[in-house]
């Protein structure tokens, strides 16, 4: 039995890349999210092509009643993993807070924030019980800067921050690491997602500049996940050479 990385949001862009890294590196997996048939296929092409052992996952950390079913669904020595990638999350609509859409809103707070603190909460114990662990938290650059339009998607993800560090204080004497790793514009499913399946409005995000792929981030989360017991990476932004700051993006 290798060492056991549980990622959130593995059936595609960043989590998806994390699970690929992980398993490169001979990492058995807990891949999760709402789409079960994609974590199905990714697991089979991972165990096969890395011979690990992955495990597929419904898991909308969302729901915090289905949470702890869902936990004791699984083998029990993948109930504690080693690392645990809180990485599920979303953007939904880009509009002024006066026409914000409050379901939007919630989804966003129920899954970026809650969602994280509720899986967090969950396994926690067990690696305080055991006295290891690593957490590393996807946060964003939009959690530094707010940007037009931006106002709760960045609120999640500022509040990602402040429980990143407030993880860290509290489970300082268990051993356990807490690291944030918080990227800039990314191409993944996340503006389709945002703009509701607006392909178009999806494409233009990233017109005219290189943006991150999620392997670049995968490999930034693995470096923080591979220093040595003594080192901890606590905060990691990671941007396009093309992005200097929220919003501002150098398009040829
Ligand atoms: P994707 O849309 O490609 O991936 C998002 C993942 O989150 C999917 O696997 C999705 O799985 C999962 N997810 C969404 N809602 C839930 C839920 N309720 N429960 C469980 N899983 C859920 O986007 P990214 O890979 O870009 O996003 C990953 C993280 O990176 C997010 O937290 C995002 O905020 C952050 N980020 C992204 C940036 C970017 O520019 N792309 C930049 C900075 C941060 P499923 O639909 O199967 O549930
Ligand atoms: C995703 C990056 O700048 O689109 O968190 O909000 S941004």
């Amino acid at each position: 039995m290798g060492k056991i990385v549980f990622i959130t949001g593995a059936s595609s862009g960043i989590g998806r890349s994390c699970a690929s890294r992980f398993a490169e590196s001979g990492y058995d997996l807990v891949i999760s999210g709402r789409r079960i048939e994609k974590l199905q296929s990714i697991a089979s092409e991972l165990a096969v092509r890395f011979k690990v052992v992955v495990i597929p996952l419904q898991l909308d950390v969302s729901r915090q009643e289905e949470i702890n079913r869902s936990l004791a669904s699984l083998p029990e020595e993948f109930r504690i993993p080693d690392i645990l990638i809180n990485n599920a999350g979303l953007a939904l609509g880009l509009e002024p807070f006066h026409k914000g859409n409050i379901e939007q809103w919630d989804q966003m707070i129920d899954t970026n924030v809650k969602g994280l603190v509720y899986l967090s909460r969950a396994l926690a114990p067990a690696m305080v019980s055991r006295g290891s662990g690593h957490i590393i938290n996807i946060g964003s650059i939009a959690g530094r800067e707010v940007y037009p339009n931006g106002n709760i998607y960045c609120a999640t993800k500022a509040a990602v921050d402040s429980i990143t560090k407030a993880m860290r204080i509290d489970l300082l004497p268990y051993g356990i690491k807490v690291s944030q790793i918080a990227p800039g514009a990314a191409e993944t499913e996340f503006s389709t997602v945002r703009f509701s399946g607006d392909e178009i409005l999806a494409q233009a995000v990233y017109e005219g500049f290189e943006p991150l792929r999620p392997e670049d981030i995968a490999e930034a989360v693995y470096y923080v996940a591979s220093q040595p017991p003594h080192v901890n990476i606590n905060d990691l932004l990671i941007m396009p050479a093309a992005q200097a700051a929220a919003g501002i993006i150098h398009r040829k």
